[in-house]
């Protein structure tokens, strides 16, 4: 992937979740979804540090993950219309849709909910000597979570191939990680199990591909689990609807200012190679992409009752 292609993808995501946010005060779509404006650069990172074989697992804010991952954005966004045509038929939504084609295991709406799964992955992998890693994106709030204590602790005891890395956007719904955290740092919660803890620059696209790919490779080789903290920032509400009275909005401007977006816009100005023209066919792209998004899912039928049974396991 090229400098403008990241750039392309991320400014796609942006596009993605900012349309869905409109939709739903329209009320063009129902439910409910989380967006990760803001945390792009963790998403095309990730996507970057692994190989087509890996497998990955995320949280309820993983469209921008399953986009990155190489997801077709109108398949995802027909998910969210409920439709027939999305990767989980209409019945998924944003929080359970799934495709393991893509060695993408699935957004999961129960926090920390994919840390067990993940690890389960790469025992599959280990067991029949796939080569396989398994990467579970979590959120900082999961950390807090018994489940993640006991994931890490099996995957460490049988250096499973996989990675854990979260994405501390500062927040976990209204609650500040300097409320939430007691010892402050995810990364240093690894020492407790003797695996490599890192904490990366989540806003930096080059930083997360770099970790990333460090680490699964490191499993790769059987060197067990890793866990990486990537700082970013959660620059919009939990979910829709959420007024944010639990912060200031100059916190929020300030933040706003290490924008991933932003960062790497300035970054491509400042090299003689990238022209403002360049700049404008990547806006342009994403802009086309999303529309046909919106017209796909609108276009599409809706989910096929004859299909809830065949999916049907208990
Ligand atoms: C087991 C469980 N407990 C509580 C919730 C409600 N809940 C949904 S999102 C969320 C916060 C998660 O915060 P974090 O892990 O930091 O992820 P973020 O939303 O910031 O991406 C909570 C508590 C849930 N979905 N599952
Ligand atoms: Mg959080």
């Amino acid at each position: 992937m090229d400098i403008l292609e990241v750039y392309t993808m991320m400014l796609t995501i942006r596009l993605f979740e900012q349309t869905i946010e409109r939709l739903f005060l329209e009320g063009r779509i129902m439910g409910t979804a989380h967006t990760c404006i803001g945390q792009e650069a963790v998403a095309v990172g990730v996507a970057a540090g692994l190989r087509p074989e890996d497998m990955m697992t995320t949280t309820h804010r993983g469209h921008g993950h399953m986009i990155a991952r190489g997801a077709d954005p109108k398949r995802v966004m027909a998910e969210l219309f409920g439709r027939d045509t999305g990767y989980s038929h209409g019945y998924g939504g944003s929080q359970m849709m799934m495709a393991p084609e893509l060695g993408f295991y699935g957004a999961n709406g129960i926090t920390a909910g994919s840390m067990a799964f993940a690890a389960g992955l790469a025992l599959e992998s280990q067991v029949n000597k796939r080569k396989r890693v398994a990467l579970c994106i979590l959120g900082d709030g999961a950390s807090n979570e018994g489940m993640f204590h006991e994931a890490i602790n099996l995957a460490a005891l049988w250096k499973l191939p996989v990675v854990y890395l979260v994405e501390n956007n500062g927040y976990a719904m209204s609650t500040p990680v300097s409320q939430g955290l007691a010892n402050g740092r995810v990364a240093d919660r690894a020492a407790a199990y003797g695996i490599p803890g890192r904490r990366v620059d989540g806003n930096d696209f080059a930083a997360v591909r770099d970790a990333v790919s460090r680490a699964v490779e490191a499993a790769r080789l059987g060197a067990g689990p890793s866990l990486l903290e990537c700082m970013t920032y959660r620059l919009t509400g939990h979910s829709k609807g959420d007024p944010r009275v639990y912060r200031t909005r100059e916190e929020e401007a300030q933040a706003a200012k290490n924008d991933p977006i932003v960062r790497l816009e300035n970054r491509l100005r400042a090299e003689a190679t990238v022209t403002d023209a360049m700049l404008e066919r990547c806006q342009a792209a994403a802009r086309e992409t999303i529309d046909a998004c919106v017209a796909f899912a609108e276009e599409s039928p809706a989910a096929d009752a004859r299909r809830f049974k065949a999916g049907l396991f208990a």
